[in-house]
């Protein structure tokens, strides 16, 4: 469920399974593939340009013919209902644009709720808002689930050299809203590659106190 307009992922009609009885799904946590009840959906470069802060390395990479696939998704049809539980697997490429690293749009809930985060293969970062301005990372790798409380963004950052594979839970009538952290300025801190491995920086459109600019 997208509360927001311009978000038809999820929108879309998925036949494969209705969750109104048990069924058990077969994880590769290698590729992040869900058999065989699952769609998937892609995010490529164009479909989230705004979301990276180096507007020219966008346009570059774009100008020169090339779309490349940040991040795609695999999901089975699970009703977005209260009571039901959502979960996905997310498959985020390596890679930057300009320093950035490959990320997740990044959002709230619209129904402010939980989310458990378990990293399958590769490593990265999430970085997390809470709707106050308070700010929190964990890495995300295998083994070391991540609980979202309700009320923070979200967003999941590639600081790897391969693909970051990860499953994530959330309540069905959770709903995903994007517009809020983007009204904002987006996220407060971005994920760069430093010289030294990944780096946190303050967002271009934030001032010290993360205010929107
Ligand atoms: C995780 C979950 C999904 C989310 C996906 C991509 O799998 O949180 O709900 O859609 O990451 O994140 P986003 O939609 O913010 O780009
Ligand atoms: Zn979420």
């Amino acid at each position: 469920m997208i509360c927001d307009t311009g978000n038809s992922e999820f929108g879309h009609d998925v036949t494969v399974v209705a969750a109104s009885r048990p069924f058990q799904v077969v994880l590769d946590f290698a590729t992040g593939s869900l058999t065989p009840f699952s769609a998937s959906f892609v995010r490529s470069l164009s479909d989230m340009a705004h979301a990276f802060e180096d507007q020219e390395a966008v346009a570059r990479v774009l100008e020169s013919g090339d779309d490349p696939v940040i991040y795609r998704s695999n999901y089975p049809d699970i009703p977005d209902e209260a009571g039901h539980l959502a979960f996905l697997t997310t498959i985020i490429s390596p890679g930057t644009v300009g320093s950035e690293f490959y990320m997740t749009k990044g959002h709230h809930h619209c129904r402010d709720s939980a989310e458990l985060y378990m990293g399958l293969s590769g490593q990265g970062i999430m970085i997390m808002e809470s709707h106050g301005g308070d700010f929190s990372q964990q890495e995300l790798v295998p083994s070391a689930p991540v609980y979202v409380p309700p009320g923070w963004a979200h967003r999941t950052v590639n600081t790897g050299s391969a693909p970051l594979t990860f499953l994530a839970a959330f309540f069905g009538d959770a709903g995903h809203d994007y517009s809020s952290m983007e009204r904002k300025g987006g996220f407060s801190m971005r994920v760069h590659r430093g010289e030294d491995g990944p780096q946190l920086r303050r967002s271009a459109t934030r001032d010290e106190a993360g205010a929107p600019l």
